[in-house]
């Protein structure tokens, strides 16, 4: 089995909780969005809308976080031979939807300044236009990807595409705030996949230095997130590239890598 994906991605930081979680071993490929690896034809071939992650194992490949989360549960479950081990049940199910609805792309975005976000970006698509020169055969998906990356720039420009974003993470995290009044976790007294989806989203508040306006004010969340910090799963899949001062060895690495091939033009 093999993951496409990247610690920045949050949609990778759930499949990556969810495979560490059922204790399921996978070949790991860093695909960096920011550095633009997700346009390198090898694996634009693959997966021609470039996001993350991508799960492949033989054959059968997944794109989408629940289905891959979904697989890989029932993948524990056969190779577990139990049978009275149960898999996600319908709240479970409910909570990963709702969460999944909300995106963190704009909202993230937004919280990057505005300069170091146009850099980015113009990277970006300074990258997708070599590659389409390189790989002729894609160009037309490359197309699509490059009107994509001009249309994110534009949405950004509007308040409103914010202010949706905005509220719509509010109203799930007083959902979010109200059911962990009744039980420990999620779904219940047990960490479930509904937790998996969840988890990367606090972690995206409190790196973009939101915890005080987004958990700290909800009591249960803030205990929720001191005790999911413990996780193993956690230490590595998140903990591990964010916590501290790691976090600007992280980003340090992605932004010499921009900057220089900026310098050099080589793209
Ligand atoms: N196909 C995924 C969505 C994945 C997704 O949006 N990934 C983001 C990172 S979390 C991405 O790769 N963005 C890069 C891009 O849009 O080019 C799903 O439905 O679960």
């Amino acid at each position: 089995m093999q993951l496409y994906h990247h610690p920045y991605s949050l949609d990778s930081q759930r499949v990556r909780l969810a495979l560490e979680e059922k204790g399921i071993d996978y070949t790991s490929f860093h695909v960096n969005p920011v550095t633009v690896k997700n346009m390198d034809a090898s694996f634009f071939r693959r997966n021609p809308s470039a996001k993350l992650p991508v799960f492949q194992n033989g054959h059968h490949i997944i794109y989408n976080t629940i289905e891959i989360i979904q697989y890989v549960e029932r993948i524990a479950l056969v190779s577990s031979g139990e049978e009275n081990i149960p898999s996600s049940g319908g709240e479970v199910t409910a909570w990963m939807h709702r969460i999944k609805q909300w995106n963190p792309k704009f909202f993230t975005l937004s919280h990057i300044p505005k300069k170091h976000r146009d850099y980015v970006y113009k990277f970006i698509r300074q990258v997708i236009i070599a590659r389409m020169a390189e790989a002729t055969d894609l160009a037309a998906a490359y197309h699509t990807k490059l009107v994509q990356v001009y249309e994110t720039e534009d949405k950004l420009k509007d308040p409103a595409v914010l202010k949706q974003s905005k509220e719509q993470l509010i109203r799930l995290l007083d959902q979010v705030e109200k059911r962990l009044n009744e039980s420990a976790y999620l779904a219940g007294e047990e960490f479930s996949m509904a937790d998996v989806m969840l988890v990367p989203v606090l972690a995206r508040l409190v790196l973009l230095n939101l915890k005080e306006e987004y958990i700290d004010g909800r009591p249960n969340t803030a205990k929720y997130w001191i005790m999911v910090q413990q996780r193993p799963s956690y230490k590595k899949v998140i903990g591990k590239h964010f916590s501290g001062w790691r976090k600007h060895k992280t980003f340090i690495r992605t932004w010499c890598f921009v900057h220089i091939r900026t310098i050099l033009r080589r793209f």
